[in-house]
């Protein structure tokens, strides 16, 4: 089913709509077995490397990763969609219950943009660097693209594989201020892009703990941040973004996508070997690009 007029309402008044029971785990569980099967070959690859003193194939997907990364992290950085590049997670993002979703605030012409993430959020202090690139400091999604996207709607579309928590590290909004436009941000060395502090709304911002199953939508201008891990276990999740097809995605040199045509299906991509390769040779090609366009401040 699509959004309800109630739904449409909270999303143009709120700047963010949250979805509960969105998806099934139908939906969802490809994606976590294609993870999981992942991290267990790696597991398996360490074991024989003499990197990793065992398996723990008996652990569930919220805590192997961390066991795993307690004694080796070098997997952590495999795991980001367009690192890992699977069938289901490229499958995922034409899901049908997500796209009647999307098509309800986009429209029936949508491009997935390449701004595009599944996120292993780990407990703090096991990433490698000690930096952690998935605890957001306050931003508006806006803010980490190019100025070409600036006039065009962006839906970001976030999606818990397992629970988030205020303990494993939640997504906190600022409701009812979209419409301001772009607030000035900058890159904070150790901290990633953030709103600068003069700028920060004075609004009251809103905890989102959410389930397996929920959906969250955000208002590209709509500022969020997410708090750090403090649990013993990982914060599994992905955020995806939607756009009308036609429309620049502010990340010129990553592929995008059409992902859902009302009016000519034969575009919609689903060669998943095809988005692969397009991911592959972005990466190379684009090396030493600056992703986002605040430069480094303080
Ligand atoms: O998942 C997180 O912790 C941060 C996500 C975020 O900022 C986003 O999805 O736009
Ligand atoms: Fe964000």
């Amino acid at each position: 089913m699509g959004l309800s007029q109630e739904q449409l309402q909270h999303f143009k008044e709120e700047g963010f709509l949250l979805i509960r029971d969105a998806l099934a785990d139908s939906d969802l569980d490809s994606v976590i077995r294609e993870y999981e099967e992942h991290i267990d070959q790696r597991a398996r690859e360490l074991l024989d490397q003499g990197k990793l003193s065992r398996l723990y194939k008996d652990q569930s997907f919220e805590r192997r990763l961390v066991c795993i990364c307690r004694e080796n992290n070098e997997i952590y950085s495999e795991l980001d969609i367009m690192h890992l590049r699977g069938k289901a997670s490229f499958d995922f993002l034409r899901n049908k219950n997500l796209m009647k979703i999307v098509t309800s605030i986009v429209g029936t012409e949508i491009t997935c943009s390449p701004v595009q993430h599944i996120r292993a959020k780990l407990p703090v202090g096991l990433t490698p660097e000690g930096a952690d690139a998935h605890v957001a400091p306050w931003h508006q999604d806006a803010g980490v693209t190019w100025e070409e996207a600036d006039p065009y709607f962006i839906l970001t579309v976030w999606i818990p594989l397992t629970e988030a928590t205020e303990k494993n590290g939640f997504l906190q909004i600022i409701p009812r201020v979209h419409g301001i436009g772009l607030l000035a941000h900058h890159s904070k060395a150790g901290v990633g892009t953030t709103i600068i502090d003069e700028e920060i709304p004075p609004q009251a911002m809103l905890n989102l703990p959410m389930q397996k199953g929920s959906v969250l939508l955000i208002h590209k201008e709509t500022p969020h941040r997410s708090t750090p891990n403090q649990s013993d276990t990982v914060r599994w999740s992905m955020d995806l973004r939607y756009q009308k097809t036609g429309t620049p995605t502010g990340r010129p040199f990553h592929p995008d996508f059409v992902v859902y045509s009302q009016s000519n299906p034969g575009s919609v991509l689903d060669d998943h070997e095809q988005w692969r390769n397009m991911w592959i040779q972005a990466l190379e090609n684009s090396r030493g690009v600056q992703a986002h366009r605040w430069s480094q401040k303080s």
